[in-house]
């Protein structure tokens, strides 16, 4: 595999425990050499193998430790797990560690994944239960009749997160906080001031006990809360902004279309709110059936007496035109004010290119005779549109970054033409310096969600993802 011109044979997987310090560590198996990955330990493997990752809590005499689920480059529950090294990869695992604190001991420990729960707790459950339930079994000694246990989680529990009971006895979900099930004096759950632990006090044969045996209680919970990760709170509209997730609670987003603007939630852009022209009067008589479809290709439309200048592109406005084969005098002109009119000028592309057609054409059939045909291709047209508007803000107030990136896309032209035409494209590796260059700029005026998808595309350029998916050969 080819990175920037040097061979790339191997990729790095980095390993990440979180919990307490030495709870645990992950085994990387590729073929029959097991590999044991403490924290923040990194390996190579060969591109495209695959690894799999088995999650092991370090057994101590003193307490109970149990997986919790991966974060970060791997999701979900399932242990073991595999991994295709098609980029470097930085797995997290996490795990809890409980001991008991009155009444008796713990007698079992074992982990219930919230998506596939054997028992009825399906009930109020919480959007996002990041560490999954565990279920605490706990046999009482002497004459106890409340058992009490504390668990240490993998990171301080988000400050709107709270400790769920699910059960039988409660009929799916409740919110098992001490304070609002017993007045904080009986059953329920506490958090530390830290947020680091929670400690579960439950009374055998109480209201919230699962075990039908005297002297024995069964606790299935977990920490819960409305959002753990932004995509938690993603509610897939594009117009109302994106949402985020701070601190187990889900805010709404910030819209992304400045003032001037509408937003078209069918795809995904911005468009101009503007004065739009029409030449009217009847004249020429060829548009017969309600006008040809034309857009605008520019950012604003001065008010003129005919639409002879509008050109080109994509999206559909249904305006009327003279006939081309005829020269038709004008002879009333009618003014709609403020219509709404889809315009590509939104465009970052455009902008810099300052409506040059034959480029822009270029650029349209590269999105929709390449890119498109890709999953990778699809989702960098997804990311260009997410940040489109934000980027044209950025090339206007810096006409340095507009005069560069239109050096770039000219100098991309030739290759990008070969990739339409089936050829094999062939970029010089200066461009792609110049090409990484200009996204550093960008960066340094970008908000932080632009700056993370800019590190993304970089990693992309420098892994040699960006180049290999689309067949690209970079010459030094
Ligand atoms: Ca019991
Ligand atoms: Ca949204």
């Amino acid at each position: 595999m080819c990175d920037g011109g040097v061979c790339k044979t191997k990729y790095t997987l980095t390993a990440h425990i979180q919990g307490i310090t030495g709870i645990g560590y992950i085994q990387a198996l590729r073929g029959g050499d097991p590999l044991t990955l403490n924290d923040g330990a990194s390996a190579n493997y060969p591109v495209g193998s695959t690894i799999t990752l088995t999650a092991f809590p370090v057994a101590i005499t003193t307490s109970y430790r149990l997986f919790t689920g991966w974060q970060g480059g791997q999701s979900g529950f399932q242990n073991p797990a595999t991994i295709v090294m098609n980029s470097n990869k930085a797995v997290t695992a996490t795990f809890i560690q409980a001991h008991d604190v009155s009444g008796g001991n713990i007698s079992a420990l074992t982990f219930i994944d919230p998506s596939t729960q054997p028992i009825n707790v399906t009930a109020n459950m919480p959007h996002a239960m990041p560490y999954g339930m565990v279920h605490v079994g706990m046999t009482l000694m002497g004459t106890a009749t409340t058992g009490s246990f504390t668990i240490q989680l993998p990171a301080p529990a988000p400050l709107n997160a709270k400790w769920y009971k699910c059960g039988k006895k409660t009929s799916g979900c409740i919110d098992f906080s001490r304070d609002v099930i017993s007045g904080g004096i009986g059953d329920g759950a506490v958090f530390n001031a830290e947020r680091t632990e929670v400690t579960v006090y439950i009374t055998d044969q109480g209201l919230y006990d699962d075990d039908p045996a005297t002297g024995i209680i069964a606790d299935p919970s977990g920490l819960g809360s409305a959002c753990f990760t932004n995509s938690d709170c993603d509610d897939g509209a594009y117009c109302n902004g994106q949402e985020t997730c701070n601190q187990g609670q889900c805010v709404a987003g910030t819209p992304p279309c400045s003032a001037g603007y509408s937003c078209n939630e069918q795809t995904d852009q911005c468009t101009l709110i503007t004065s739009t022209t029409t030449s009217g009067g009847g004249g020429g008589g060829g548009g017969g059936g309600g006008g040809t479809p034309t857009t605008i290709a520019t950012t604003s439309v001065a008010p003129t007496t005919t639409t002879a200048a509008i050109t080109t592109t994509t999206t559909s406005v249904p305006v009327p035109v003279p006939p081309s084969t005829t020269t038709v005098a004008v002879t009333t002109t009618t003014t709609i004010p403020t219509t709404t009119t889809t315009v590509k000028g939104i465009c970052p592309a455009t902008k810099a290119l300052g409506g040059d057609s034959h480029a822009i054409t270029i650029l349209d059939m590269l999105r929709d005779q390449i890119l498109t045909k890709t999953a990778a291709g699809s989702q960098y047209i997804a990311l260009y549109y997410k940040h489109a508007p934000e980027i044209t803000r950025i090339i206007e107030s810096q006409p340095d970054i507009e005069g560069r990136s239109r050096k770039l896309i000219l100098g991309l032209l030739p290759a990008i033409g070969d990739l339409i035409a089936g050829r094999k494209a062939t970029i010089q590796d200066g461009t792609v310096q110049d090409g990484l260059m200009v996204i550093d700029t960008l960066s340094t005026h970008a908000s932080p969600t632009l700056q993370q998808d800019l590190r993304q595309f970089k990693q992309d350029i420098h892994s040699g993802v960006l180049f290999n998916t689309f067949k690209v050969k970079i010459r030094k």
